[in-house]
């Protein structure tokens, strides 16, 4: 509950919505996800009151089912994956500390880049695309001596990493084109989930066949005949 007083007519008369919050003037309605999240959303300012939001606990958002973390300060909510993600979202500037980012451990499927500071996912590194700040993530000195972790398929250049169900799937993801060498996809076997396309190159998702869209080049996916039998 906030602190401050709220005028009970005026309360009666502008009742906010489930996912609304009441601020404390009484007048205006937020939506929770605006409470204690660094930035004043109504006029009163009530909705990043210190008081009121130390002894409120950081909600859960509901499309990820990320629960949302206090830093230093103990007042603002912020995503813990913001944490050394080289943005600045505590308005205390905590989460970007650079003392505190040496000693920071990343949250799951995050890895810090070589620099040791910034964290970025787990397959970002030397994946083609540029993700740390400093570039360090596709250093070639670096990513020649990478492993490809986290199931990954090295391209043949031995410096690009991609997840594994992009190899033989149609589509070029090594800069080389590697994972699409055709005398190398005729040989491998899909994973336990994939399916080879009639072209004996092609992998795709097992729940790709037959379901009313072409994702093998050669349209065996959807073949009548093919789908008759399986439908
Ligand atoms: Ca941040
Ligand atoms: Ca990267
Ligand atoms: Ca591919
Ligand atoms: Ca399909």
């Amino acid at each position: 509950m906030l602190h401050m007083r709220v005028d009970a007519e005026v309360y009666r008369d502008n009742s906010c919505t489930y996912e609304q919050h009441k601020c404390a003037d009484g007048l205006q309605c937020i939506q929770e996800g605006s409470l204690c999240d660094g930035h004043d959303d109504s006029t009163d300012r009530s909705d990043e009151d210190p008081d009121f939001c130390r002894g409120r606990e950081c909600r859960t958002i509901p499309e990820t089912l990320v629960t949302l973390v206090k830093y230093d300060d103990g007042i603002q909510c912020i995503n813990p994956y913001a944490i050394c993600d080289a943005y600045t979202d505590c308005n205390d500037k905590s989460d970007e500390d650079e003392y505190m980012r040496k000693d920071y451990n990343c949250t799951d499927y995050y890895e810090k880049c070589p620099d040791g500071l910034q964290c970025i996912g787990i397959t970002s590194t030397c994946n083609g695309v540029e993700d740390c700040t400093d570039k360090s993530d596709e250093d070639p000195d670096f990513c020649t001596d990478h492993n490809c972790t986290n199931h990954r398929f090295r391209c043949a250049d031995g410096l690009q990493c991609i997840i594994k169900h992009r190899l033989c799937d149609g589509h070029e993801d090594c800069t080389d084109e590697s994972d699409e060498e055709p005398n190398c996809c005729r040989v491998y076997s899909c994973l336990d989930y994939q399916q080879k396309c009639s072209d004996g190159l092609q992998c795709i998702f097992e729940f790709m066949m037959c379901n009313g869209r072409t994702d093998c080049k050669d349209t065996s996916d959807e073949d009548p005949d093919f789908c008759k039998g399986i439908n």
